[in-house]
Formats: structure tokens, sequence, C-alpha cells
């Protein structure tokens, strides 16, 4: 089993659920992953991702290694046939399959250029390690999937979800950089998995393609999109159509008070790290609403409830 995105789980109401038995027992299993070694590759930086991985690993008895390959090793060549007299050092060709003779598993972080859609959209990096290592593999975030804080964010909805079938809506937030549209769309693809009213709103110029937000409502009305909402989850994200742009900087989209008065006393949510007081007001982030904390504990069983599964298979 690899975990790439929503479609390598075929149960997916079943992992949230073996995630949130993790979380009453975290070392249940902490024989499994004996002797057994996790390598984590970061081509881009990382807080949450990297320790709950690790801390997820270790409930489980594992090993762990964790490179910073953008700061602490050769730079990686991608493209095949190249002729590498620049300045990338070794190709993915011959450093992926060090990797996999020295691990188990293998995890890796890599964040789309935004330059090129149709090379982000390829998965063109994630690709070749998986192809090269020759071992499971986890993402960590890939250029347009986030996998692992999706099952975290389903947990934590699952863990406060109403007697009603919930609605959820994600909404964009305006930020200062362009950000990848990885979280926004592996959210909407898990959503659509999951027994909830699911709406998109946003600009117009920030539709995300729509293989991920399938069935989805869009709502351009912000106010309008939010009535009624039991779950709002933040996120800015750069243009899909308008590859890697920034279109607004609106301020009238950040996540305040005021926002949220037509809601069924709405919980909020966010990946983090969050631009405080540009995509979310501080009495959000500082209010009992917010889930953020709830969100960034729940990665561990996430990642734990992954990292159990591919053990089991490969026992
Ligand atoms: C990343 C993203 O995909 O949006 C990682 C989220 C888990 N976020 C950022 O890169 C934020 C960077 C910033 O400067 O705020």
């Amino acid at each position: 089993m690899n975990f790439t995105s929503v479609h390598d789980v075929p149960d997916v109401a079943t992992l949230i659920n073996e995630a949130i038995e993790l979380k009453k027992g975290p070392l249940a299993f902490s024989h499994l992953g004996l002797n057994k070694t996790l390598g984590l590759v970061f081509l881009n930086p990382s807080l949450r991702t990297r320790l709950s991985t690790q801390k997820a690993a270790s409930n489980l008895g594992m090993n762990v290694m964790a490179v910073n390959a953008d700061r602490d090793s050769w730079a990686i060549e991608f493209q095949d046939g190249a002729v590498m007299n620049g300045t990338t050092v070794e190709h993915i060709r011959d450093a992926a399959p060090v990797l996999g003779s020295y691990c188990d598993i293998i995890g890796v972080r890599c964040f789309p250029g935004l330059v090129s859609r149709d090379t982000d959209y390829s998965e063109h990096i994630m690709k070749q390690f998986l192809k090269w290592t020759g071992r499971p593999f986890v993402s960590l975030e890939s250029a347009t999937l986030h996998p692992l804080q999706s099952l975290a964010d389903c947990i934590t909805i699952a863990e406060h979800r109403p007697v009603h079938r919930p609605k959820v809506v994600l909404t964009w937030a305006p930020h200062v950089k362009p950000l990848p549209q990885a979280v926004a769309n592996s959210f909407a693809e898990w959503m659509c998995r999951m027994d909830v009213e699911f709406v998109v709103t946003h600009p117009p110029g920030y539709e995300l393609d729509p293989i991920y937000t399938g069935n989805a409502t869009i709502e351009y009305n912000q106010e309008k999109a939010l009535e009624g909402a039991d779950f709002v989850y933040v996120k800015n994200w750069s243009s899909y159509s308008d590859y890697g742009r920034i279109l607004s900087q609106d301020a009238a989209w950040m996540l305040t008070e005021r926002h949220l008065a037509g809601t069924a006393g709405a919980k909020v949510m966010h990946c983090l790290p969050v631009r405080r007081n540009v995509e979310i007001s501080d009495e959000i982030a500082d209010s009992q609403r917010s889930l953020v904390q709830l969100q960034a504990e729940n990665r561990v069983y996430a990642a734990q409830a992954v990292l159990k599964r591919i053990l089991l298979e490969n026992n």
C-alpha cells in the first residue's frame, strides 16, 4: 500500500476509526514496527508533518531517519537524460534506491513549483521517488495533495460531528504569498468521501480542479456559503486556472467572528501554519471555536493509522 491520495484508501470510515482507536491506546502496537525504518525526505520546510510522523512511527516501535534534502544533502536532479553540468549533483535514479536500501517505508514532502501547472499536476517528483525507491510510499504533501492532513481533518470532524449530517464549508482566505492548492484539493476529495454537505467558497478565478471538488457546491458568495455551517475550513491557495498567481488579496475574505453570525455555531479549522489577522483573526484563532490544535494533535494518529496498515501489509 502507498498513501498518496484518498484513492489509496478503499474504506475511509474504517481508517478514521482505526486512528481513533490508536488515539485511545497509542502504544497498543508498539512492537509492530520493531527493526523497521521509516525514511523521511523533506524538499520543503515542515513542523507538524515531520514531528507527528516521527511520533507516529516511534509509537509503533519504528526507527526514523529524516533528511532535509533541500539543505542537508546533495541537490537532486529529476529530469531524465539531464546533462548534469549545472547545480544539481545527483540524479533521483541514483539517490532514491539508496534510500530504499536503508528504509522499509519512505515519506516525501515535495511542494509544487507553481510555475508550470502541467509539471506540478503530473506529480513528476513524487512519482520518481515512488518508482526508484521501490518501497511503500507515504506522501508528506506532494505538489497537488496533502492526504495525511486530510485524514487528520476527517478524524477531527468525526470527533466533533453533530447529530445531523454536518455542513462543511471550505473558505478561501487571503495571503501574502502564492500557496499550493494541495491542502484544498486534498480536503475536497476527502470530504467528497464523507457523509457531509460540502460547499467551497472563493472569489472568481480560484476554482480548484473539478477532479477534486467533484459534486461539491461552489458558491462565490461567502456569506451565503457560510449559512448554517457546522465546520468552516479556512485555507488560502493560489489560482489553478491562472496558474500559481495571486488574483485577490481582498481582506473581506479573512475569517472573523462577524463572518460566523449565520453559521450553526461553526467550529473553525485550519491546517497550520496560519497567518493570523490575514487568513483568520486572533479572536477566532484564540476562541473555543478553533479546532486547529486538535487537528495538529490528530496528525499523529492519522500517520500512525497509515503506517500501521503498511506495516501489517508488509509483515
Ligand atoms: C503550505 C501549503 O501547502 O499551503 C503547507 C501547509 C501545510 N503552507 C505554506 O507554505 C505557508 C507558507 C507561509 O508563508 O505562510
